[in-house]
């Protein structure tokens, strides 16, 4: 009896967390619950990018489909939400493809520091055959892609000097991300890079566990970094895609209208979400001068950090798939024209 009830216990919460839980609604239908979590804050436009898709999803589906909300790592990190995913267990995580480099080594292209000049460029490579042959690497994983959504241009914040030239990088204890691409640029660059998940960042500044960080304009006001650093120097250095994520065991369960609806709102979402982040870093610039020094970096220094760094990513581009980085050149090139 006790065994019995046990296991029915058991499968009722198994189900649950395998398929999104599914209650009744008012009118006895089936209500499909969608746990979405992300790193960054409400306040940031991954959140507003969140709450939208929410707002389209669940109007489209009209209440059927219920995405609840997860904003600052509540749900855990990048990485962490992403395995959740994989195992059923959440069922929307939008993270930047960087830390899941371990995990899905092409993605590591989009790290190659200096590679994109605006952010018009970033969406053409990844919303086209570049950015989609990276999705499609995703059902094996256990991963289904429907978007990519801007993180955005990454700048160097820290406690020592501004930096200006490559060599102001020079022992600088730097939290990177989980990513061996950005691990090694910025050892070439003479910095002591230290990876970390994003959640931890804020104490590590603040104890002085590392000397700075590296993230987008929107972050460091979001995350309030200001209070624990003095420097914010505009090195542009690197550009950070988002991938809307969906746990593919969810996904498989789903009627064809209800995936269309995910993905249409991923991708509807994610034109606002954008639009939003590039409103944003400039606010978030003018916000900023107010509470930590700031210092331009001229093209011609970011050229020599380019250069510094060149070795690193000529290495990397022959781990990753020649085939695809050359394809992602030449049309960079065409853009360029
Ligand atoms: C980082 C990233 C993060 C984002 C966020 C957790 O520095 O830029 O801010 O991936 O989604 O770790």
């Amino acid at each position: 009896g006790f065994l019995l009830m046990g296991l029915l216990f058991l499968s009722a919460c198994g189900s649950n967390a395998t398929q999104g839980g599914t209650k009744s609604n008012n009118q006895g239908n089936q209500t499909k619950v969608i746990k979405a979590g992300i790193g960054l804050n409400e306040d940031h436009p991954q959140g507003q990018g969140l709450l939208k898709f929410k707002e389209i999803v669940e109007e489209k589906s009209g209440g059927k489909l219920k995405v609840q909300t997860y904003f600052s790592a509540s749900l855990g990190d990048d990485l962490k939400m992403t395995e959740a995913l994989q195992g059923g267990t959440q069922e929307i995580t939008i993270p930047s493809t960087s830390p899941l480099a371990g995990m899905i080594k092409e993605f590591s292209i989009f790290d190659f520091p200096f590679l994109f000049n605006t952010a018009e460029e970033a969406d053409a490579i990844l919303d086209g055959s570049v950015g989609n042959k990276l999705l499609k690497n995703l059902p094996e994983h256990g991963l289904i892609g429907l978007a990519y959504w801007e993180n955005g241009f990454r700048h160097v914040t820290n406690s020592k000097h501004p930096i200006n030239t490559a060599e102001d990088f020079k022992g600088l204890k730097l939290r990177t991300m989980q990513n061996k691409v950005h691990i090694d640029a910025f050892k070439q660059l003479g910095a002591n890079p230290i990876p970390m998940a994003f959640s931890e960042v804020f104490t590590a500044l603040e104890s002085k566990t590392v000397d700075g960080q590296e993230n987008p304009l929107a972050t460091i006001k979001s995350n309030k970094y200001y209070e624990v650093q003095d420097y914010l120097s505009l090195t542009k250095h690197v550009y950070t895609p988002f991938v809307f994520l969906v746990s593919k065991k969810f996904w498989d369960n789903l009627s064809p209208e209800e995936q269309q609806i995910l993905k249409d709102a991923a991708v509807e979402a994610g034109k606002y979400q954008r639009e939003l982040s590039r409103e944003e870093d400039k606010k978030s610039l003018e916000e900023l001068e107010t509470k930590i020094k700031i210092n331009e970096v001229s093209d011609e220094e970011r050229q020599k950090m380019a250069e510094a760094i060149k070795p690193v990513i000529d290495q990397y581009a022959k781990e990753f798939g020649e085939e695809l980085v050359n394809e992602m050149y030449s049309q960079l090139e065409k853009i360029r024209q």
